[in-house]
């Protein structure tokens, strides 16, 4: 289901490093010809607008960009080899390498999402209204798992921020709750009780607001592929990888904290906030080290995954030995 692009040269993927490969790949959208507008173009995932010539307007607006990545690390990228090939999405498969072969039935396009609750703009949104094509930034993001791995991705996307705004919550909104496709068909993972179907997650409003949440909808330079949560799933880089939820159709704003499903499952072992913190172990292993796929040994984790400066305020006055 991967396109690959038309890439800088012939080389095949394997043949460069990740990061001679990125590299590239930024100086293409600095220089706005690998323009957002056209890698995620809606129902294909092809890229056929890398190389085409544009304006110096568009070439500013790259540029400005790419200077403003918020919170974007220098740290290597992981390949895109191992970002679409080791992932967790029960409703595909609950082995890492699973969820790349059971993708046959899922259908990334066309895609809506359903918004309701406590909003002034509810309504149905094609997921192309909902995330502005124009204002997609790419950010490199450590992505840390609870399981004790992590990778460093280049994801595409906007500020969740700015759709919520755009949205317009109501003043009694405190929570914003989020919903996978629910559909065995596409997703026959969904046909194992494995977990409660649909996923759900879901975020303090406060939190959602915060510069660093995204809604991704590609990494590198193309469209998420199924695997990953195509077409449209959230990012919280200071957060444990179960709070990205992928393949969102319904977006809801509450009074109340909503469920989360790995809470549901195992309340004692997952909490509501699932802060990525060192000093706070699962039940069952530690979570002061981490394993950063393609490397051998393990590294030390960082308190909110090393996004403390950026999020730590949000969290002023809270347990978080409690409220893990
Ligand atoms: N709908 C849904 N979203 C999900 C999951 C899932 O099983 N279903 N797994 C979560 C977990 S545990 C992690 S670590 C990340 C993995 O994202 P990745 O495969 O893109 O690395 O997705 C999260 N989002
Ligand atoms: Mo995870």
């Amino acid at each position: 289901m991967l396109i690959r692009t038309p890439a800088t040269s012939q080389a095949k993927e394997s043949d460069v490093t990740p990061e001679h490969l990125f590299r590239a790949r930024r100086r293409f959208l600095q220089l706005g010809a690998g323009s957002a507008l056209g890698w995620a173009a809606a129902s294909s995932l092809a890229v056929g607008g890398l190389l085409a010539p544009v304006s110096a307007k568009a070439r500013e607006v790259e540029m400005l960009k790419a200077a403003k990545w918020p919170g974007s690390t220098d740290e290597p990228p992981t390949t895109l080899k191992d970002i679409t090939t080791y992932n967790n999405f029960y409703e595909l498969s609950t082995s890492k390498d699973g969820p790349q072969h059971e993708t046959e039935n899922f259908k990334p396009a066309p895609w809506s999402v359903e918004v309701s609750g406590l909003v002034n703009n509810p309504g149905t949104y094609d997921v192309w209204d909902l995330v502005k094509k124009d204002q997609l930034e790419q950010r490199i993001y450590r992505h840390r798992c609870v399981e004790a791995w992590s990778m460093v991705v280049p994801w595409v996307g906007v500020s969740l921020a700015d759709v919520v705004k755009r949205l317009d919550p109501q003043t009694s909104a405190k929570y914003i709750a989020f919903e996978t496709l629910l559909d065995p068909e596409q997703l026959p993972g969904q046909n194992r009780q494995v977990l409660q179907w649909p996923y759900v997650e879901g975020l303090r409003l406060d939190e959602a607001l915060n510069p660093l949440a995204m809604l991704v909808v590609g990494v590198y330079d193309q469209t998420l592929p199924p695997q990953n949560g195509a077409p449209i799933r959230l990012v919280v880089p200071w957060k444990y990888g179960f709070k990205a939820i992928k393949s969102i159709v319904r977006i809801s704003f509450t009074e109340e904290e909503p469920p989360t499903s790995w809470n549901r499952s195992a309340p004692r072992e997952y909490g509501f906030y699932a802060n990525v913190n060192p000093g706070v172990n699962h039940p069952r292993w530690s979570q002061a080290k981490e394993r950063r796929i393609g490397d051998f040994l393990r590294r030390k984790t960082e308190m909110f995954n090393g996004y403390g400066d950026e999020v730590a305020g949000l969290y002023t006055g809270m347990d978080l030995t409690r409220s893990f």
